[in-house]
C-alpha cells in the first residue's frame, strides 16, 4: 500500500483540506511555501507516465480541486504553482500520483539550480 493510501484510509494522520469520492487533498508535511497542498486521487496511479486516456476526467477533477483550494486559501489572485514530479529527475518521492499546489509567496522562476 502506498503512503498516500494509508493517509486516505486514516491509518496515518494528515491535515485534510478536501475529501470526495475520487480524490483528497491534505497539507504537505514538509511545506516548501506558506500554502503547500497535495491533491491525491484515490485511484493508485504511480507516476504521470501511468496516466491513461480514461483518467482524463479524474485529472481534470484534480485541477478543479486545486482551483477551488487556491481560492479558499486566498492565493488565487496573487497566483500559485501547480506541479507534478515524475521519477528520479523530477524529484518524485512518493509513487502515488499527486498534484502540488504551492503559493503564498513569490515562487521564483521554474526550477531551482541543480
Ligand atoms: P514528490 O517529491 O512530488 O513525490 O512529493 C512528495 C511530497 O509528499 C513531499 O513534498 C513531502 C510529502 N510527504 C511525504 N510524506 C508525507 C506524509 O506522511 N504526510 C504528508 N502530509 N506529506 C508527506
Amino acid at each position: 500500500m502506498t503512503l498516500f493510501e494509508k493517509i486516505m484510509n486514516g491509518d496515518l494522520p494528515a491535515d485534510f483540506v478536501h475529501q470526495d469520492d475520487q480524490a483528497v487533498a491534505f497539507r504537505d508535511i514538509n511545506p516548501a511555501a506558506p500554502v503547500h497542498i497535495l491533491i491525491v486521487p484515490r485511484k493508485v496511479i504511480p507516476t504521470t507516465n501511468d496516466i491513461t486516456d480514461e483518467d482524463g476526467p479524474l485529472i481534470g477533477h484534480m485541477f478543479a480541486i486545486a482551483r477551488d483550494l487556491a481560492k479558499k486559501e486566498g492565493i488565487a489572485d496573487d497566483g500559485y504553482r501547480l506541479l507534478f514530479n515524475c521519477n528520479r529527475h523530477g524529484g518524485q518521492e512518493v509513487y502515488h500520483l499527486h498534484l502540488h499546489l504551492l503559493g503564498g509567496r513569490p515562487l521564483g522562476r521554474m526550477v531551482a539550480a541543480a
